[in-house]
């Protein structure tokens, strides 16, 4: 899989991307993740990416020309699934959502800011548009790390066995059962029974209706829909 993620703070996408699973991911070379400085696009002398909004309502817009271009230059080197806009009034991010995309070859992720981008962007070349949940973020990076988490992880060979996607909370629209470690006495806390009961069958038995029950209890919305 190819992300290419355009942004006017390149910077801010370093650190998530260069640590820990994301950048083994990289460097076991499952996945590309190139970040573009829209910036660098920018055909004005003063390398400008926004302008006044039209009708006078507050905040700057980010213009056509740097995005469009970048876009363009993208396109011409292979095709892309989708180009994503992350922005606060897009669908909501889910887990079925990451699962989709995560089985695409090539993704364009671009962020927003200021009041956001051109309209005529968004009715010419975004496929998709999605927000990251109910509340409005600086820009659309720390969105677009977060998209990107979210996807990279689900890629095969990404997570070993241990730490597999599979028993994640929300892949079956359940909460995950909780988890202890040692010690299995902790001055007195102690780690329930059927855990240390060695009896596989129970234990399973166990952390379903754990999952099902917190589930109820903590996200019954959950329960209701699809998503
Ligand atoms: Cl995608 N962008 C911004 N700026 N704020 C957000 C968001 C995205 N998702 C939630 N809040």
């Amino acid at each position: 899989m190819r992300l290419d993620i355009l942004t006017i703070l390149p910077k801010l996408l370093e650190g998530p991307f260069n640590d820990s699973i994301l950048q083994r991911a990289q460097e076991k070379e499952l996945c590309e993740i190139h970040v573009h400085d829209i910036r660098s696009f920018s055909t004005d002398k003063h390398r400008k990416v926004d302008d006044y909004s039209f009708g006078g309502s507050a905040g700057m817009v980010m213009t056509i020309q740097p995005i469009l271009d970048c876009v363009k230059s993208l396109q011409k080197e292979r095709n892309y699934d989708e180009v994503i806009y992350m922005t606060p009034d897009g669908e909501q991010l889910k887990q079925n959502k990451a699962n989709h995309l995560s089985l695409k070859k090539n993704l364009i992720i671009i962020c927003g800011h200021y009041k956001g981008i051109d309209h005529r962007l968004r009715e010419n070349i975004i496929t998709m548009e999605l927000s990251i949940g109910d509340y409005v973020l600086s820009g659309g990076e720390l969105a677009a790390a977060v998209l990107t988490d979210s996807i990279i992880r689900l890629l095969p060979g990404v997570l070993n066995d241990e730490t597999s996607a599979l028993t994640d909370s929300f892949q079956d629209n359940l909460l995950a059962p909780p988890v202890y470690t040692r010690p299995a006495d902790y001055n007195g806390w102690k780690v329930p029974e059927v855990l240390r009961s060695g009896d596989f069958k129970k234990i399973q038995e166990w952390q379903e209706n754990q999952a099902l029950e917190r589930t109820k209890q903590l996200r019954p919305d959950l329960l209701e829909g699809e998503d």
